[in-house]
């Protein structure tokens, strides 16, 4: 009995803790460390797995990523979800080595669900960054990935059905006609134009609008960074992009320094949230060079977050930060954020929740 009225108060203990921790916390400065956005803890576990078993940073990443690829997670990682305006999911993932800087990444891929196995052919194999839609796809079938493969799901295109249904609401068009009906979209003329942005009532039409398609449950991105045994940093993400995207869409997934970035001598960051606008900023970037200035995590995470919510008050996303030492934070705008975290100290992943 003494034993059970114990454990609520101590479980309670630990959650607060780690509210408060989520904003800034350390590890014991023991390598290897795994960090990924949002509770996707078999990912964290995938990638811890591998970098305790001695791969490096980079082999890492791509193991995490892959296997919430796999998982589906959360619909928004993947295959078969976040169908595009046609119907089709496509693949945004990246994969950056920071000793090196060299990064490969795809973008709005078609047929082939191994997003982050992709981007690492990418990097490793070719002189290029990013490669795009069909070509990205038959480059990474030439290079031994499974497909073409159908990436739909019965959820995606069950949703896909209801969103025509109901006259392709809400979409990412602005400033077109028809307003409340599907394509054909046309320009709406230089007239129609100047009273819509003049008006108050207009702009708030597209602000909701916007809100009502980037939430929790349709803009999840798996950000992962991996600190490995030598002590060297990679990042890497996947994502199947946002629901009802215009056909050829391409999310901060894929962009350097948007989504992620890393760098040995310094850290690195991984962001989630809405992509079209969050690229503007390269949060990222921003975090990481913060911290080359001698920030803190906490301090350059909320920084990065804050820039953008001054140009976008409305915009929901989130970064985690960790420095080259192991300290890790989070900062979001819009939405409650978890990010996920393992390292030698822990028995399994901990998950670190972080307040707008
Ligand atoms: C995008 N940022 O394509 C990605 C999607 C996402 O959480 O889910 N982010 O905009």
């Amino acid at each position: 009995m003494a034993t059970k009225s114990l454990i609520l108060p101590c479980v309670l203990l630990l959650t607060l803790l780690h509210l408060v921790l989520g904003h800034g916390a350390a590890n014991s400065g023991q390598y290897p460390l795994v960090v990924s956005t949002w509770p996707f803890l078999e990912a964290v576990r995938a990638g811890w797995s591998a970098v305790d078993s001695g791969l490096s940073a980079v082999d890492s990443v791509v193991e995490g990523c892959s296997a919430c690829e796999e998982l589906r997670c959360d619909g928004t990682v993947g295959p078969g979800g976040s169908p595009d305006e046609n119907g089709e999911t496509t693949i945004d993932a990246l994969v950056m080595d920071g000793v090196t800087m060299e990064v490969g990444a795809v973008a709005a891929m078609r047929y082939v669900k191994d997003g982050i196995r992709a981007a690492r052919l990418v990097m490793q194999h070719t002189k290029h960054t990013l490669l795009v839609g069909e070509q990205a796809s038959v480059f990474a079938l030439s290079m031994g990935l499974p497909g073409p493969t159908n990436l739909s799901s019965s959820e995606s295109m069950a949703k896909w059905s209801k969103w025509k249904e109901n006259h392709c609401q809400p979409n990412f068009w602005k400033n077109v006609l028809p307003v409340n009906s599907c394509s054909p979209y046309h320009p709406r003329d230089s007239l129609d134009l100047t009273e819509g942005t003049c008006s108050k009532a207009k702009l708030m039409e597209t602000i909701e609008s916007r809100s009502s398609l980037v939430g929790l449950h349709n803009h999840d991105t798996i950000a992962m960074a991996v600190i490995d045994k030598m002590g060297h940093i990679a990042v890497g993400t996947s994502t199947n992009g946002a629901t009802f995207k215009i056909p050829g869409r391409v999310g901060d997934g894929p962009i350097t320094g948007s989504s992620a970035y890393a760098d040995d001598e310094i850290g690195a960051c991984g962001a989630t949230g809405d992509g079209d606008i969050m690229m503007r900023f390269l949060p990222c970037y921003q975090v990481v060079e913060s911290m080359r200035l001698g920030m803190e995590p906490k301090l350059a995470a909320k920084d990065a977050i804050s820039r953008i919510a001054r140009k976008f008050p409305d915009f929901v996303g989130a970064v985690f930060a960790i420095n080259k030492n192991g300290v890790h934070a989070g900062a979001c705008h819009g939405w409650t954020f978890q990010y996920s975290v393992r390292s030698p100290d822990m028995d399994d992943v901990e998950v670190f929740t972080v307040l707008p």
